[in-house]
């Protein structure tokens, strides 16, 4: 899915701000129809934003299912004759829209984007105003990734009852309009998606799903030259279903010496497509990728990750996009050498992969899919919890994020899964049809999992590249001994290799830490202990030659739900929830900038 842009053809109206918000509190909102008129008694409501830390009661911050946001919006009549889209860079997690009372999307999944045409709505409309409702739900059900549950607890020991959202994942289930509302225009014959894929030799293929005919594509380098252009484009056959209303143009354009995308300095090229009507610019990079069986191939250049697994998280914002806090936060990343994160534990924002793109930050791109307990079971996947409804949300979600993340260089990698349950039988069969599907989506990027489930138990690494392992000996186990973690941390490690000969990532490792907390001898949860413990890991990774990168969990300090080891969150951050550094950043800093 394309971007909205703004060009000599296209125009975006961002509709972020204040909005109308109301609270369905006994979820009577969609059955008593709100959205044919205006919602009574509504407060307001800053979009993007979670909602959630927003309020002072704890209430509305933790309500179990629908909201509803309200605003008013001008077509200006500059735009008639074009087509109009309604986009929502993500709604976490269901939501329905409507427009003037009427439908006009409905979309589960609440990290990707999604659009509907308006045109016809708006042409057949006399009102000057038009009122924009959205209905969205936070609920996570087994159908959903992230897995959750919404659990009742009336028994007689709770004679008055309350329900609360379960969540088998460690991060605050932030819920509202996480990313920019946006309307845009495009002609009525337009230019819907475009594929690039590059060689380094300078060969770019770009496959253009468009319903206006395609006229001219060219390749434009940083300094504004046009470097490769061609006029003469032919038509293919689509093969995909769900573009069955658009031609698709498949062409090759060759450029000389081009200036590849490397990881620390990115080199972005522009492929502009002009079509009769529409004219849409994207950006792209040249860069191959490559795995061996202890080597990650960057340009057929060895490349060892070093960096974090992040949360888009923030005080007050949740998981609402805040782009100062972007740049904030690459400008860090650089600070302390880091060349790479994962989106953990679901895509990033546009905006977000963009930065990435231009900063040339190495990313292993994730799909939600976290809280996977199979729990073996009679049915399908495991009793009743993952299901086949869970399997087909999982595909739909692998297919969202590949359809809006295929052109950035910055992804190297598809990580398909957070800690699933993979010594289960259950997980077999499933996860043979995610890599299936993912594989199908995209053949020019390696696939991870990110495992939990130790070697002797995983049932699925077989059809992955890189293998991922989050480790947190001396923590979780053995805890504060930090004299296991090297023995432990090399004797799996070994068992991982010697079964797959694959190279291995540990994806996460660390220890919460409050900020400002100082004692000798360490003990856990000091700054001294969070220095100690890392330089355990450090010392074994360096001893491993299918070690190919350490992502410390975690960047930041983020929200969590309340519980008995969370106090006010998962406090593993190197840095603050602030953005701010504790002792062990400079522990990074000293080895990431000399490794
Ligand atoms: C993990 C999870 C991550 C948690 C982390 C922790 O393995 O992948 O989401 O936050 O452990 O700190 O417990």
């Amino acid at each position: 899915m394309l971007y909205p842009i703004e060009n000599k053809i296209r125009e975006v109206k961002n509709l972020n701000g204040i909005w109308n918000f109301k609270i369905d509190t006994d979820n009577v909102g969609i059955e008593e129809k709100w959205y044919e008129k205006p919602l009574s008694d509504a407060v307001p409501m800053a979009v993007p934003a979670s909602y959630n830390d927003l309020f002072t009661d704890q209430e509305s911050k933790e309500h179990v299912g629908n909201v509803w946001y309200e605003r008013d919006f001008i077509i200006p009549d500059s735009w008639s004759g074009k087509r109009i889209v309604l986009r929502f860079g993500s709604a976490t997690h269901h939501a329905v829209v409507y427009v003037d009372g009427v439908e006009v999307v409905h979309h589960k999944g609440g990290f990707t984007p999604f659009e509907a045409e308006i045109t016809e709505l708006i042409e057949n409309s006399s009102v000057e105003e038009h009122r924009l409702t959205v209905a969205l739900s936070n609920v996570l059900d087994w159908t959903c990734i992230p897995c959750g549950e919404v659990i009742t607890e009336d028994d007689e020991k709770h004679p008055d009852g309350y329900h609360y959202q379960e969540t088998y994942f460690d991060f605050y289930n932030y819920s509202g309009i996480h990313r920019p509302v946006k309307l845009y225009t495009t002609p009525k014959k337009y230019i819907d998606d475009i594929v690039i894929r590059t060689t380094n030799d300078g060969k770019v293929e770009a496959f253009v799903f468009s319903t206006d005919i395609i006229k001219k594509i060219s390749v434009i380098d940083e300094d504004g030259n046009v470097v490769a252009s061609i006029d003469e484009i032919e038509k293919a056959t689509v093969d995909s279903d769900h573009k069955k209303d658009d031609d698709m143009y498949v062409t090759e354009l060759k450029i000389d010496n081009p200036t590849l995308w490397n990881p620390g300095v990115a080199y972005l090229y522009k492929l502009k497509v002009e079509g009769e009507e529409d004219v849409y610019t994207e950006e792209f990079g040249f860069r191959e990728i490559e795995v061996t069986d202890k080597e990650f191939l960057i340009n057929g250049k060895s490349f060892y990750f070093k960096g974090f697994g992040r949360h888009e998280d923030s005080d007050i914002h949740g998981k609402g996009l805040d782009e100062a806090l972007n740049v904030r936060d690459f400008n860090m990343l650089k600070w302390i050498g880091a060349n790479s994160f994962r989106t953990s534990h679901y895509p990033y924002s546009e905006e977000h992969m963009k930065l990435a793109d231009r900063e040339g930050f190495v990313v292993i791109d994730e799909v939600p899919a976290v809280g996977m307990c199979f729990w073996d079971g009679n049915s399908v996947y495991g009793g009743d919890r993952v299901n086949e409804d869970t399997l087909k949300h999982h595909l739909d979600m692998l297919k969202e994020m590949y359809e809006r993340d295929k052109n950035h260089p910055s992804v190297v990698m598809w990580s398909i899964a957070n800690e699933a349950a993979t010594h289960e039988e259950g997980a077999v069969s499933y996860f043979e049809k995610v890599v299936k599907t993912m594989r199908s989506l995209d053949d020019t990027r390696p696939i991870t999992i990110v495992h939990t489930t130790g070697p002797e138990g995983d049932k699925v690494s077989q059809w992955v590249d890189v293998i991922c392992v989050n480790r947190y000996y001396a923590w979780y186990t053995d805890h504060s001994h930090i004299e296991v973690i090297g023995q432990q941390l090399e004797l799996e490690m070994n068992k991982w290799y010697d079964k797959y000969h694959k190279p291995i990532i540990m994806s996460e490792y660390g220890a919460d830490t409050i900020a400002g907390y100082h004692k000798l001898p360490a003990v856990a949860f000091t700054e001294e202990f969070q220095c100690e413990y890392l330089d355990e890991f450090h010392k074994t990774f360096d001893k491993l030659d299918f070690m190919i990168g350490e992502h410390v969990w975690a960047y930041c300090d983020f929200q969590t739900k309340q519980g008995l080891n969370r106090v006010d969150g998962n406090k593993k951050g190197v840095f603050t929830r602030n953005r701010q550094p504790k002792a062990a950043a400079h522990i990074l800093r000293k080895r990431w900038r000399n490794k």
